[in-house]
This record gives C-alpha cells, sequence and structure tokens, in this order.
C-alpha cells in the first residue's frame, strides 16, 4: 500500500473529528442575522468568557475578522500600524485601504515583534495635514516569523504605548491558544490588552469554519453591522458553531502536542548541512526551514512531495513546516529521517 501522504502545508488543512461530525449532526440551530442560533449563541458567550472581554462574534474566516475589527477602529484616511511580516497586512489582498480606505503603516520587527520606541515612532503627530494613526495591529503567535510567541510582558508594553497615543490595539490571535499553551498562560491574558482580539477555529483547533472577535459590548454591536455589510451574516450557522466548541473542548489540550513535534522536526532538519533551522526558536507548531544553495525552497517543497510529505515554500530559500492534530509521532519519525538525509 502507498504511504501515506504527510501534510504540513498548514494546519489549515486540519478535517473535523468524529466528535465534531456527530455535534454537526445534533446541533440545535436558527436563524443567526434573527440571534436566534442557540449554538452560535453559545459558542460567542463561551468565546467572549475566554478572551475576557464583554461580548464576542462568530465569523466565517479569519481575515474577515480582523477586518471587520479594523473597520469598527477606524476611519478611511487614518493609518493603522502593522508589523511588516504580519498576515493583515501581506495575506489579506490589501484588504483593509480596500474596504476600510485605511494606510498600513508597517514597521519591521525581531522575529515579528516590534519595541515600543518602534511604535511611538510610527505614530504620527497631531498636524491637520497628517493622516491619523488611530490603530496598532499585533499577531500571537506569528505566522511568518515561524510561529514565534509574543511574551504577554512585551504586549502590554507595546499596547500601553499605543493607547497613551491615543490608539485602539487589535490582536490578530488566529492562534491565540498556542501561543497561551506555549507561555503557559490562559488565553485571556494574552487577550488582556488588546481593545479587540480575533482567534480561529479552523487552524489548529480542527474545526471546518470560523474565527471570533471578541471586544467591548459596543465594539460587537458594530462588528455585527460590518459582518452583515461583507456578506458575513449567516443564517443556521449553529452546524460550524457545534464543531466550534468541540475544538475548544477536545482539541485545545493537544496543542502542546503539536508544538513539541515542531521541535523534533526542526531538530533533524538542523541536523543536515544543507538546511538550516533552529530548534530553540520553535515556539509553537510553525517553523521555518532555511534551504542552502544549490538547493532552494521550491525544489525542496517538490523533493519533499516525491517522498510524500508536503511543505510550504515561502520565498527562493525558506519553507514552512506546520503541525497539528494529524500529524503523529510517527510521522515526526518518517519526516525527521527524510529530513536528516535530504540532498
Ligand atoms: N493563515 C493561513 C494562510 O493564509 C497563510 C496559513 O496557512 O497559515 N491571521 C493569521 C495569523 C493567519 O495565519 C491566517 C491564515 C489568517 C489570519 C486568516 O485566516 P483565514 O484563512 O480564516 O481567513
Amino acid at each position: 500500500m502507498a504511504e501515506r501522504i504527510i501534510d504540513l502545508r498548514s494546519d489549515t488543512v486540519t478535517k473535523p473529528t468524529p466528535r465534531m461530525r456527530e455535534a454537526m449532526a445534533r446541533a440545535e440551530v436558527g436563524d443567526d442575522v434573527y440571534g436566534e442560533d442557540p449554538t452560535v449563541n453559545l459558542l460567542q458567550e463561551k468565546a467572549a468568557k475566554l478572551m475576557g472581554k464583554e461580548r464576542a462574534i462568530f465569523l466565517p474566516s479569519g481575515t474577515m475578522g480582523n477586518q471587520v475589527a479594523i473597520k469598527c477602529h477606524t476611519q478611511p484616511g487614518d493609518e493603522v500600524i502593522v508589523e511588516a511580516s504580519s498576515h493583515i497586512f501581506n495575506y489579506e489582498l490589501g484588504a483593509m485601504s480596500a474596504i476600510s480606505g485605511v494606510l498600513p503603516r508597517s514597521v519591521p520587527g525581531r522575529d515579528g515583534m516590534m519595541e515600543a520606541s518602534q511604535v511611538r515612532e510610527a505614530v504620527r503627530p497631531d498636524i491637520y495635514y497628517l493622516s491619523r494613526t488611530t490603530l496598532l495591529c499585533l499577531e500571537n503567535t506569528h505566522n511568518m516569523a515561524g510561529g514565534r510567541c509574543m511574551p504577554v510582558g512585551l504586549s502590554r508594553e507595546l499596547c500601553s504605548a499605543a493607547r497613551g497615543l491615543g490608539l485602539k490595539c487589535h490582536l490578530d490571535g488566529a492562534r491565540i491558544f498556542n501561543a497561551a499553551a506555549a507561555l503557559d498562560v490562559e488565553a485571556r491574558e494574552i487577550a488582556e490588552p488588546f481593545d479587540s482580539v480575533m482567534f480561529c477555529l479552523s487552524k489548529g483547533l480542527s474545526a471546518p469554519v470560523g474565527s471570533l472577535l471578541a471586544g467591548s459590548e459596543e465594539l460587537i454591536v458594530l462588528a455585527r453591522r460590518f459582518r452583515k455589510m461583507l456578506g458575513g451574516g449567516m443564517r443556521q450557522a449553529g452546524i460550524l458553531a457545534a464543531a466550534g466548541l468541540v475544538a475548544l473542548e477536545d482539541v485545545v489540550p493537544l496543542l502542546a502536542d503539536d508544538h513539541r513535534r515542531a521541535r523534533e522536526l526542526a531538530e533533524a532538519a538542523a541536523q543536515n548541512d544543507r538546511l538550516e533551522a533552529d530548534p530553540d526558536k520553535v515556539d509553537t507548531n510553525i517553523f521555518m526551514v532555511r534551504v542552502n544553495p544549490p538547493l532552494d525552497a521550491r525544489g525542496f517543497a517538490l523533493g519533499l512531495r516525491e517522498k510524500g510529505v508536503l511543505v510550504s515554500p515561502i520565498s527562493d530559500s525558506v519553507a514552512r513546516f506546520v503541525t497539528h492534530r494529524e500529524i503523529s509521532d510517527e510521522d515526526v519519525g518518517r519526516v525527521s529521517s527524510i529530513l536528516k538525509s535530504y540532498s
């Protein structure tokens, strides 16, 4: 029998668990545009509690969650501070400009993390012919920085620098539960300094669809309007929310295993002279492998594909590896021996 494909391209490839499928089949539903879907309401209440915020709203995707938050916090012509390699800036099709009419002001971080002085410098002074800087967006864990997680102390410092200059703060916490597991804190501690936080159910948590945006009552009332404006008002969405509730219960406790497996894979890659990986920088379930010439990342990904392993080349010389619930210790063993001898 052919060996199974080991898919390390993303944690978004995870499929719903049997318990999710059962919960979806049994879910009590109603019309969520009327606010009448009991399962969506339950998920939203649970999400608000987990994030330590007044209220939360269920949306179809992380991108919509981030963009609805930006629309809530800004006015056209405003500037938004983003980290240079962040998802909001690079992988959301310029949506903040297209939808909210705002300008991103990108600040390069180290391992995806800015310093408070960089935030202060990026805020425009209050002069009538300058655009107003009104929002700071951070990302935790940071995807393109290789799943690094920002310590709670640093996000507090960055948010307090921003708030001191009148900005609001939004967290792209697509993988906030990975950050919480790695930092050994509750997700609400990570969310605490932010006015809004978005997290995803359909990445490492394995639910099929959905993200939540949490914040104040006032913010979520507004977010509900913008979600509808963007076509994200869903009807019997309890079928999806039911899987999300199971994800929070069953899959969050497994994330630390994904992190250990990612580290083991990075250790294997580090043993090959043609590859560079730093296991000490593997905080969570994502890591990058730098490919030394004459190899290049695309060729490396194709070579791995021939051996039944999928990864994502993200530049000429770097490939991204992501572990998740469907990657076992046995898979890690198989990929590790491939990485050690790859030439
Ligand atoms: N990330 C996906 C791709 O879009 C790159 C992935 O495979 O990692 N914030 C962060 C930090 C993300 O990593 C992602 C998706 C999103 C937002 C957007 O979420 P969706 O795909 O639900 O719109």
